[in-house]
């Protein structure tokens, strides 16, 4: 079946298929995660609609109390995958520590463990602006059988087996890989169907777009600085456009299809920068590397990072290969 018309369901059993001693369990829970993601989207849509349904802190018509929609996001991504049971342990952005879960059948069983940023970007939806959600897979160390531990989920990016992101844009998109390349599909809202929309995405090899909170400016390490004047300097197919949402999916989306860099960097505010290593720049860095990107701290490869905390912050850039090449030039000018 060529790729016209088939829905991320299709995609799923097909890919499956292709895994020899595959149980069907990343099957299972990439499937769960694209049932939460359109619960998910349901509500983010709804979000325009606060002063009539109620705000968070509100009770609604029916008794219940309106829930913010990051924290909604939160219940429902840990529901879904807990209900089904198909995970033996879950990490998020929004929880202080990693949640064990135990099987009702068979305890323990299942071998893998998600990390997830249920809804990155957040602060943006009081303005209608693009959020999204981040997902993160690792097979856990520990024995089948066992409540999960901590060192399950400080596994260094590249062990992970599959990652994602859902863009709640002006359409609904999920983008993941297993490791073996990256592919997007689009929501058809009427059916509530993704359709395989953007097989085998890749990062252009350059390309002219920048994006970086330069409010921070005078903050940054200085090759950091002169990375950002060499992007505006009049020379060649500079200066570059600046393009900055406030929501890393949807800046790194746009620039894996145009062509662009993305960076959080350190600065004399914040030592290791703004992002979650493990909820944010491992997954998105699994998926740069995938579609022909990079991502770097300014130098180590993301993926190579040890962990040690769940909440650890890491620098941030990633982005089209020759990109990054320039700016880690620049960074090398001041080591
Ligand atoms: P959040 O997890 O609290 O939503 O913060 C993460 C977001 C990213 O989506 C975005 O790239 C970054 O924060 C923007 O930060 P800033 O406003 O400092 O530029
Ligand atoms: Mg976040």
């Amino acid at each position: 079946m060529g790729n016209r018309n088939k829905t991320l369901g299709e995609f799923i059993i097909e890919h499956q298929a292709a895994f020899q001693y595959s149980s069907g369990e990343l099957s299972k829970l990439i499937n769960a995660i694209r049932l939460a993601a359109k619960v998910v989207n349901h509500e983010v849509n709804k979000a325009g609609l606060v002063d009539i349904i109620g705000k968070a802190g509100d009770t609604n018509i029916q008794g219940e109390d309106q829930q913010k929609l990051d924290v909604l996001a939160n219940d429902k991504f840990i529901q879904t995958l807990k209900n089904r049971e198909i995970v033996c342990g879950i990490a998020s952005e929004e929880e202080d520590d990693f949640i064990s879960i135990n099987s009702n059948d068979e305890q323990h069983q299942n071998k893998y463990v998600v990390l997830i940023d249920p809804l990155d970007g957040s602060s943006n939806i009081d303005v209608n602006v693009s959020v999204g959600t981040i997902f993160s897979v690792y097979r856990r160390i520990t024995p089948v059988g066992t409540p999960v531990t901590l060192e399950d989920f400080l596994q260094p990016g590249r062990d992970q087996v599959a990652a994602g992101y859902i863009v709640y844009g002006t359409s609904t998109m999920l983008v993941y890989t297993t490791g073996d390349g990256v592919n997007g599909f689009t929501l058809n809202p009427a059916i509530g169907t993704f359709y395989l929309s953007h097989p085998n995405m890749q990062f252009p090899e350059t390309g002219k777009i920048y994006s970086v909170n330069e409010g921070n400016y005078v903050h940054f390490l200085q090759g950091v600085k002169d990375y950002i004047k060499y992007c505006q300097q009049e020379e060649g197919d500079r200066p570059y456009t600046s393009r900055y949402i406030g929501s890393l999916v949807s800046d790194f989306h746009r620039n894996m299809i145009k062509g662009g860099i993305y960076m959080y960097p350190k600065s004399s505010q914040t030592e290791s920068g703004k992002l979650r290593l493990l909820y944010e720049c491992n997954p998105m860095a699994f998926i740069a590397e995938q579609a022909n990107g990079l991502a770097t701290g300014g130098r180590t490869r993301i993926l190579d990072i040890q962990p040690t905390e769940l909440h650890q912050r890491v620098p941030f850039f990633c982005g089209s290969q020759k990109m990054m090449e320039k700016l880690h030039e620049f960074l090398d000018k001041y080591r």
